[in-house]
């Protein structure tokens, strides 16, 4: 059997995993001298290169010395948890990563945790130890603290660590020492992770980890050979969620080399592959040979705590430039979706044009609704609800840890701001250095909309991470938006007339020669209730002298909402109108009238809904 060794990295959002297998793959001469690579080479999706953050795991291989290593990149924002879940089930190992100045953070915690329920063994890589404010021998007791904390086992415990640079492919054993290239990673990696067991003539086993389009092979399906060996061309048993089985036949069998996969006849116990030929199998499902095949325990990950409804665009506006826009498009768009992604639940409503998304978090959902309309998708989502659960006859919902880093001087406005918002402080760490690190346990729901007015508090240089804790009783009301919204009172396009009158009134969304319809919401009220406004109203002719144009020049510029701001704002009773082209915001209902009956009805606990 070949020499072979899998390992998934893990850390917090940033901390430089991608950054480091980068270096991993220069240094075993994956890619040639001269050769022209994207930094982050793995950051591969338009998404992830724009936000400069890993969504998806991602697999790679790299050859040291007469060993294999298969490494799994995974992602560090905890939205994207299910993503690692699934990917530490395809290896044997993990490569903790911990930033030197930050320390461990809540993902950090996640992804350990959950390494340690598998029995992984850990190495500890910290990591930017080239910071100004790096504080490596700290941090390492810091993660020392978390093993024990998580009830590590002694072998756990008795980690080796390394200190490393990744941006530069350096590293070195002591805090300290020499730094040199990364040898002494290659080597720690191949004499602390056990190689694969497993026996290569017991029947098939296959754990489907990861399903990945291929535009001329269809579906691949991804995963780990648990027993057994696999051959190309060879008949197995497709072993499905629901306890069925159906016969395949393998087209295509590959295993990852560098950045790319390679076609191989056979592959044996713990080889990290890629089938083609096995039409529908999902994630957590499994494959199986011989005659009387065994499936794998399917595999499942922690439940979502929030959702958030996808309907058919029912605006004025719709199907303007949208390709798909039905609510069949939607929905095998959604489901497709929910097959491939674990962490991600759909169910439909009693309504045919809408469905409710179940997910981890918000950047989970935003980055689903940008994929969907990069891809030609056009509907409207919803406000973000968490879900409860009933214990006992009580009303249980999700809380959150949340871990703030900030200037002193803006400690104020958080703690109070995150009081309002029914948060607790249970720590304060102050480094001396000017900032001070804060943890706060409060509602999944408090944290609902509250990043944009953090960064704001903060002047931008606040840093909030946060990750799901346990679900505990109801905590009370909390106020979500206390401003109400600009509403257009009818068709028409945006006059900078119109603008200059209502600009004192609150922030507007929009500018001239927008087309706005009735019921869209045209910028934020500062009063805590909505108006209706007519924003395309011109000027009387007769008054054409009275205001010169560089009366004009006075126009506040709109403030274009992103999409992650849009859900943060929206309400209840209001609507995001996703297009490939724009976002609009706009209230469910548009009629005046309705909306006002409608509004009649509300009820306190609209934030919440009701989950058995
Ligand atoms: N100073 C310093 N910066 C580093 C080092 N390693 C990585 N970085 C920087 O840290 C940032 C994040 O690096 P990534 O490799 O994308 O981090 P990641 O852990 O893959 O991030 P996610 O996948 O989104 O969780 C980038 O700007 C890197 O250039 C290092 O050793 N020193
Ligand atoms: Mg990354």
């Amino acid at each position: 059997m070949m020499n072979l060794r899998n390992i998934a990295i893990v850390a917090h959002v940033d901390h430089g995993k991608t950054t480091l297998v980068d270096a991993m793959l220069w240094q075993s001469g994956t890619f040639r001298e001269n050769q022209d690579v994207a930094e982050r080479v793995l950051d591969s999706m338009d998404l992830e290169r724009e936000k400069g953050i890993t969504i998806m795991a991602k697999n790679t291989a790299i050859t040291y010395g007469d060993v294999k290593i298969n490494i799994v990149d995974t992602p560090g924002h905890a939205d994207f948890g299910g993503e690692v879940e699934r990917t530490l089930r395809m290896v044997d190992g993990i490569m903790l990563l911990v930033d030197a100045a930050e320390g461990p953070l809540p993902q950090t915690r996640f992804v350990l945790s959950k390494a340690l329920e598998l029995g992984l063994p850990p190495i500890v890589v910290i990591n930017k130890i080239d910071r100004q404010d790096a504080r490596a021998s700290e941090v390492l007791n810091e993660v020392y603290d978390l093993f024990i904390d998580l009830d590590a086992s002694e072998e756990q415990i008795e980690f080796p660590v390394l200190y490393s640079v990744a941006r530069e492919g350096k590293c070195t054993r002591t805090p300290d020492g020499q730094l040199t290239d990364l040898q002494p990673l290659f080597e720690m990696i191949i004499e602390h992770i056990p190689p694969p067991s497993g026996d290569p003539d017991r029947p098939l086993q296959i754990l489907v980890t990861n399903v990945e389009p291929d535009e001329y092979l269809g579906p691949l399906a991804i995963g780990r050979v648990v027993a057994g060996t696999i051959r190309n061309r060879q008949r197995v048993t497709l072993c499905w969620r629901d306890g069925s089985q159906t016969g395949a036949a393998v087209t295509e069998l590959f295993v990852y080399k560098g950045l790319g996969r390679v076609p191989v006849s056979s592959a044996g116990p713990g080889e990290i592959i890629a089938l083609a030929g096995m039409s529908g199998i999902g994630l957590g499902e499994s494959i199986a040979g011989g005659e009387a095949p065994k499936p794998l325990p399917m595999l499942n990950v922690d439940e979502p705590t929030l959702s958030m409804e996808f309907s058919v665009n029912d605006s004025p506006f719709s199907g303007k430039d949208g390709q798909y826009v039905t609510s069949r498009h939607l929905r095998e768009r959604l489901f497709k979706e929910a097959r491939h992604n674990l962490a991600m639940r759909v169910e439909p409503t009693e309504s045919p044009d809408r469905f409710l998304v179940y997910g981890r978090g918000e950047l989970q959902m935003a980055i689903l609704i940008e994929q969907m309309r990069r891809e030609g998708y056009e509907f409207s989502v919803g406000m973000p609800r968490v879900l409860t659960r009933s214990v006992h006859g009580t009303t249980h919902e999700p809380y959150e840890l949340a871990l703030i880093d900030t200037a002193e001087e803006y400690m104020g406005i958080v703690v109070q701001k995150l009081g309002t918002r029914r948060g607790v402080m249970v720590k304060m760490v102050n480094h001396g250095s000017g900032r001070v690190r804060l943890e706060f346990e409060l509602p999944s729901r408090g944290l609902i909309g509250y990043r944009t007015e953090f960064l704001t508090d903060t002047k931008g240089t606040g840093i909030l991470t946060h990750l799901f804790t346990e679900y505990r009783p109801w905590a009370g009301d909390i106020v979500h938006r206390t401003t109400g919204a600009l509403v257009a009172d009818r068709h028409g396009r945006v006059t900078g007339y119109a603008m200059l009158n209502l600009q004192a009134r609150g922030q507007l969304f929009v500018g001239p020669t927008d087309e706005v319809y009735g019921g869209m919401l045209v910028g934020e009220n500062s009063r805590d209730s909505d108006l209706d406004v007519n924003i395309t109203k011109e000027k009387k002719q007769t008054n054409m002298r009275a205001v010169g144009s560089d009366a004009y020049e006075k126009i506040v510029p709109p403030l274009r909402l992103s999409l992650e701001q849009a859900i943060e704002f929206i309400r209840h009773d209001e609507l995001i109108e996703v297009t490939p082209q724009t976002l609009r915001l706009r209230k469910r209902h548009l009629d005046q009238n309705e909306r006002k009956q409608h509004a009649a009805r509300q009820t306190a606990g609209a934030d919440a809904e009701a989950h058995a």
